[in-house]
């Protein structure tokens, strides 16, 4: 299998137009000379599950529509104005989306009877006389579009190349996280965050809303977590905080892209603008001053007082009432102030409100020391210099059957530097290159831990130094689409074929004004 996936590139190129290639599986060999396929299939990130190149491709012009829905269905309709909207611009074509399907163009079709697609899963068949995506979901139709995006030229019309992509996800759950605590973000910020990630099949971000920094999302019933809570930041920046309409908004924004938001309340550490907000949360009923340093781990809620479990179920209530999505985190993490005692106990009464509201916990890893909840998912933070037995109790419960993120600081820790050089970023857990961001398998990761109990892979991004767009995205791209290949496509890595891949996502980065990190050790070809 590794050496098949070390050749997919050459594989790719050498494929004859009539006959098959399949990406990852085994039954296309590198023969003699033959006619090169169009370069756009093996160009592909995150790579497909199976390409097969055939006949002549589909050209795009004046008169290209997308047509949507023999039924009519709204939400198909949606992903083919989305695609539209993405398309316009790069190719100049006016591509009106219409409701009459099977004329020509570029066609998405629902088939609920699809074979082997799954809820993600799609096919995209091109030639001369249209492009089909088909999926048994809308996500598929969503994901099939952003395939058909990356066949076609940074810019100008173009032609998609003529074949068959037949492409399903390894991991359910392919995850970014952004700590909009520590340094304020606006929604629309976010939202173009959404866009960048999307487009690599990334399914879930995870927002970071509270921590000792900031409280940045407004709670009704506790107005002062916002409106007093929400004005520091590191640095002692003006900070901020976002009302429920615009919570809602990206929410809704996200989900027409299929990213699932995961909203973190960070309990029972790392809750300073809380305690400072209100007194009454304090065991000594003093609130302490707003925090804009950067310490970890001296907060803890007053774990011994009923107000405590006051606060907690109001500000879940609201915030699982403001999610559509199934999770709700609830952080756990750091909780250095709180007795372990006291800790397990919080966390037993914050999973039970958690399930009141109908939500699934997620938690950061340490809540396998204390009892996590039937169904709970556990978010792995830790890395290579992490302890035999902190490891094994995330192993133990994963064969419990608690689901498993996995998010080593080591490797998918976007504030990472990169490298000494890197001017923002930390490096406690090492310098992540962006081969070392990519290079290792989810699935045998974590000594004992089944590969059946990982749901999937985030890259989190901490934001103590991060306080700008610009600063984001270069710290994100291209560490990034590391994340997205590990999350969709079956592994194991493969460095050798992922990181000219990877260089060829250059221009598409550059056309899309991302400013990102032109690391030294991927090969790129373009010149800037
Ligand atoms: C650890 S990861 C933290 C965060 C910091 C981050 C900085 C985790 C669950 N906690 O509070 O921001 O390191 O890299």
């Amino acid at each position: 299998m590794r050496v098949l996936r070390r050749t997919l590139g050459t594989l790719l190129l050498l494929a004859s137009v009539a006959s098959c290639a399949t990406a990852r599986g085994d039954d296309a060999k590198p023969g003699g000379p033959r006619p090169a396929a169009p370069a756009g299939f093996g160009q592909l990130l995150p790579a497909p599950a199976s390409v097969r190149a055939s006949g002549s491709g589909h050209v795009l012009g004046p008169g290209t529509v997308i047509r949507t829905g023999r039924t009519g269905d709204a939400e198909v309709r949606r992903v083919g104005e989305i695609l539209a909207g993405q398309l316009r611009g790069p190719t100049g074509l006016p591509l009106p989306v219409v409701d009459a399907p099977g004329g020509g163009g570029i066609e998405l079709r629902l088939d609920a009877a699809a074979p082997d697609l799954g809820d993600e899963g799609y096919r995209l068949e091109s030639g001369p006389r249209a492009v089909t995506l088909t999926a048994r979901t809308p996500a598929g139709l969503f994901h099939a579009g952003q395939t058909l995006r990356q066949l076609l030229p940074t810019a100008g019309a173009g032609t998609i190349p003529g074949g068959t992509v037949t492409d399903a996800p390894r991991f359910a759950y392919r995850g970014a996280m952004l700590d909009i605590a520590r340094h304020f973000f606006t929604t629309e910020q976010v939202k173009r965050y959404v866009d960048q990630l999307a487009q690599y099949k990334v399914n879930a971000l995870h927002l970071h809303l509270t921590d000792d920094q900031g409280w940045r999302i407004a709670i009704d019933s506790w107005p002062r977590l916002a409106e007093y809570g929400g004005g520091s930041e590191v640095g002692g920046g003006p900070g901020g905080y976002w009302t429920k309409d615009e919570y809602r908004d990206l929410v809704r924004y996200a989900a027409e892209r299929y990213v699932e938001v995961v909203p973190e309340i960070d309990m029972p550490g790392h809750v300073n603008a809380a305690l400072a907000s209100y007194a009454e949360l304090n065991c000594d009923g003093k609130a302490p001053p707003r925090y804009t340093g950067t310490r970890v781990g001296f907060s803890s809620l007053c774990t011994g007082i009923e107000r405590t479990y006051d606060f907690v179920e109001d500000v879940l209530a609201e915030v699982a009432a403001l999610t559509p999505g199934r999770y709700l985190h609830i952080g756990g993490d750091e909780a250095s102030a709180t007795p372990a005692a006291d800790y397990a106990e919080f966390m037993d009464r914050a999973q039970q409100a958690v399930a009141r509201h109908g939500k699934t916990v997620v938690a950061w890893h340490q809540l396998a020391g204390a009892r996590p909840a039937p169904g709970a998912v556990l978010q792995y933070w830790g890395h290579d210099r992490t302890g035999a037995a902190e490891k094994e109790r995330v192993a133990a419960a994963g064969k419990a059957g608690h689901p498993v993120i996995l998010s080593p600081a080591d490797r998918l820790y976007l504030d990472m530097k990169y490298d000494a050089a890197t001017k923002p970023g930390l490096s406690w857990a090492g310098y992540v290159p962006v081969r070392r961001a990519y290079e290792w398998d989810p699935g045998a990761y974590l000594a004992g831990l089944p590969a059946g109990a990982v749901l999937g892979v985030e890259a989190p991004l901490w934001t103590e130094t991060v306080a700008t767009r610009e600063d984001l995205e270069y710290m994100a791209f291209p560490r990034v689409l590391g994340l997205a290949e590990l999350g969709w496509s079956q592994g194991p890595p493969d460095w050798a074929e992922y990181g000219p891949r990877l260089a060829t996502q250059a221009p598409r980065m550059e056309a899309q004004g991302i400013g990102y990190h032109r690391a030294p050790d991927v090969p790129w070809q373009t010149r800037r």
